[in-house]
């Protein structure tokens, strides 16, 4: 009896410790997801008389941790000789991890081990090991009175892809060697591992060229004198730059592009384009017509010299060529290209791209790199070398690089290219608009190429484009980015889609899940906040909406540990004095509800919008553009409206107006698309739009879209009463 009465309660607290244990694992909130988690519950506390043991292999990464630990604690682990009795021990051993950057972390009762493949297996490692304590952890501040405690776990890990990058232009924007090694860092805390350093573009020169000074002396800087805009790395910032990713395990991979935007260099020697004409380092974003020409020698012997000084410089076993979006009309129109056509036995004036890259491939072979580009380098002609392409359009393009013996990487603007805005609710930061937003979900969900063997794709790469708010020109004002705008900026851009893609580098598809992302994600803004990095913050979740008797209750959640979630009912913006939701809210209208996430009193989400719904609509569309009274005028007029990022890519369009309501009568004449103020296409109409929602449809071919760009519509109206006419644009592509 006695017996069964202890085994009883054996396994009563036995079940108890296991259920503790498997809550605790639960909460467990590792970015990214690491492949085996194994939680025995208890933990393990850190004290200052702890030792670290460490080979001398790991002496970076072991300093790298004792300074991380120092910070916020202020425990200076001294090092051990004795591995057996050391607190903390730093190992690599292939044999008992295999894969390539992989690791075991090991944290039971006594000790912590990290027994890694290689040194980026260890740093990651190490990372792991944070995430496993507070967030404070990370402040590098001391923080009086805390306790550090680490659950007991063993986790194995190890990444799905070895090539996990952010590109980062800095050519549009400059970004000073600072705050490119914090967003080094940040990479690296999420165990990304490459860096696209974009360091050429048509609006500047970054990257010190000895032999070539007027590159930084010019090409460096738009406008003139104490007014001039721009900067640059002097090899001996770039050589601090490498040697910080180092040790996080990050390679700096240089982008040098041509033969398109690269005007900052012709500016510099006009020599190098076909034309030889002066211009000026631009100040907005454009992409030159002025390719490098490939007709003249010098041209060739310019390459070879800056590449060379730059893969003396890059230690990285890769070069990136760019190579992106060349408009060949120079070309055609060059009679030094045309010999070299005649010469090659080239027909396309586009195979000249291929050609060159042929030649810089071959030359970069013979240094033992291997060259990186954007897509556009695979499908220019047949390259020989094998090269990697940077897949930006549509990831079923990787198949194409297979079939040409090449690799890829998938950086699918639709999906990763961080410098458009997360989202359409009013007051959105202004960003990229070619396309449409990124959301985080829609970043996360980015579809994986499973066509292509896993051997071609080497990974994923998130894109921070600057040229949308290059020199810092159209930066808003927000009261929480007051300083420092354009770096707080590119932060509020990047994270935490930044973690997206880094989980979706790390973590094979099968173990990729939204929910459990977003679940651990919410601990991780006050890692961000501790790091000192600025995120977007996210609206409220709404658990559950409910319409009943005609009114709206909604259920709200925060989705970031900690925050307070303040909200109106009357439809005004709520601030840090609005009521604070703590339970279900009933309002009368859905519209005049508004709640915002607020982590702090300077830094909170936009309140959470509802979009207008369209469906009534769905036939003609998407929706671009809408007129309420006074949009048109009285009288013969024209109207003007913005379409971009509505009618992406070239091909066949309807722009549909319809009308909703209104006695004003409108009839609507010619219609003109405008490339920024480049006229490109006209169509004639003289049609009445009265009536029951009467609709207008115009086709329009759109031969010359461009990434980046901004398109308008013109359209003539008349209108009898413009005070009384309502109506909507919608826009369907056809081919
Ligand atoms: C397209 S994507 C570009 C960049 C622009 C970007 C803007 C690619 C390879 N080229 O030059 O910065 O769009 O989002």
């Amino acid at each position: 009896m006695k017996r069964t009465f202890r085994a009883t309660i054996l396994i009563a607290t036995l079940s108890i410790v296991l259920a503790c244990a498997s809550a605790a694992a639960q909460a467990l909130s590792i970015i990214p997801q690491p492949a085996q988690i194994e939680q025995r519950g208890g933990t393990l506390k850190l004290t200052a008389a702890m030792s670290m043991a460490y080979s001398a292999e790991c002496a970076r990464q072991a300093q790298y941790l004792r300074e991380a630990i120092f910070g916020a604690t202020g425990f200076y682990w001294k090092e051990s000789n004795k591995k057996n009795r050391a607190d903390v021990v730093l190992e690599i051993d292939a044999n008992q991890v295999a894969a390539a950057e992989g690791y075991r972390l090991t944290v039971d009762g006594k000790r912590v081990v990290i027994t890694a493949h290689d040194n980026g297996g260890l740093f990651y490692g190490i990372q792991t090991f944070l995430q496993l304590l507070p967030p404070a952890i990370h402040s590098g501040k001391l923080q009086a009175h805390a306790e550090w405690s680490v659950p007991q776990v063993t986790i194995s890990d190890a990444p799905n892809h070895p090539w996990r990058g952010m590109m980062l232009d800095v050519a549009r924007y400059f970004f000073d060697k600072e705050f490119v090694k914090h967003y080094i860092d940040m990479m690296a805390m999420y165990k990304m591992n490459k860096l696209q350093f974009h360091l050429i573009d048509d609006s500047g020169w970054r990257l010190e060229i000895k032999k070539y000074p007027r590159l930084t002396e010019v090409g460096a800087w738009a406008g003139k004198d104490q007014n001039r805009l721009g900067g640059y790395y002097s090899q001996e910032d770039i050589r601090e730059i490498i040697d910080y990713a180092a040790v996080r395990g990050v390679e700096v991979i240089p982008e040098i592009e041509f033969p398109a935007h690269m005007l900052s260099a012709v500016v510099a020697y006009p020599w190098l384009s076909c034309t030889g004409e002066q211009h000026e380092v631009p100040r907005q974003h454009f992409i030159s017509r002025d390719l490098l020409c490939v007709g003249k020698e010098s041209s060739f012997e310019f390459l070879a010299d800056v590449l060379e000084e730059t893969v003396n410089l890059f230690p990285s076993n890769y070069i990136n060529i760019g190579g992106d979006e060349a408009v060949y009309d120079r070309w055609q129109e060059c009679p030094l290209c045309k010999k070299v056509m005649e010469r090659e036995g080239i027909t396309k004036v586009s195979d000249l791209q291929g050609y060159l890259t042929n030649v810089v491939a071959d030359m970069m072979k013979r240094k033992g790199k291997t060259v990186v580009g954007w897509e556009e380098i695979i499908m220019r002609g047949k390259v020989s070398q094998q090269v990697v392409a940077m897949i930006w359009h549509d990831v079923k393009d990787s198949i194409q690089a297979a079939q040409a013996g090449h690799k890829a990487v998938l950086a699918p603007a639709t999906n990763l290219y961080l410098d458009f805005p997360e989202s359409r609710t009013p007051g959105e930061l202004k960003a990229a608009t070619w396309m449409p937003p990124i959301s985080l979900e829609k970043c996360y969900s980015m579809p994986i190429n499973d066509y292509s063997p896993s051997s071609t794709v080497l990974g994923v790469q998130g894109c921070f484009w600057s040229d949308q708010f290059i020199h810092g020109t159209i930066l808003q004002e927000l009261p929480q980015l007051n300083e420092d705008r354009s770096e707080r900026y590119a932060e509020y851009l990047s994270f935490p889609r930044l973690l997206a893609v880094a989980e979706l580098g790390w973590c094979s598809n099968a173990t990729r899940d939204w929910k459990s992302f977003k679940q651990r994600l919410s601990s991780h803004y006050a890692r961000l906040d501790h790091k000192d990095c600025n995120y977007r913050v996210p609206e409220p979740d709404i658990v559950e909406m409910t319409e009943a008797d005609g009114k709206v209750r909604f259920q709200l959640a925060s989705p970031v540990d900690g925050a307070t979630i303040r909200y109106t009912t009357d439809g005004s913006y709520p601030h840090s004095h609005s009521a604070v939701y703590n339970a279900p809210v009933t309002v009368d209208r859905k519209e005049d509800f508004r709640a915002i996430t607020e982590v702090s009193s300077r830094h909170y989400s936009l309140p959470i919008y509802f979009a207008p719904d369209f469906s009534a609509y769905k036939q003609y569309g998407e929706f671009v553009a809408e007129w309420k009274p006074n949009t048109l005028a009285s009288g013969k007029s024209i109207w003007r409206f913005e379409a971009t990022g509505k009618m992406v890519g070239n091909g066949t369009y309807d722009l549909t107006f319809v009308r909703t309501r209104g006695t004003g009568k409108v009839t609507l004449g010619k219609l003109s698309q405008y490339k920024r103020s480049e006229l490109l296409t006209e169509v004639s109409m003289q049609s009445p739009l009265n009536g029951e929602n009467a609709a207008v449809t115009y086709r329009i071919e759109q031969t010359a879209f461009e990434a980046g760009l901004p398109f308008y519509i013109e359209v003539e109206t008349e209108c009898s009463d413009a005070l009384d006419t309502y109506g909507y644009v919608f826009v369907k592509k056809i081919e």
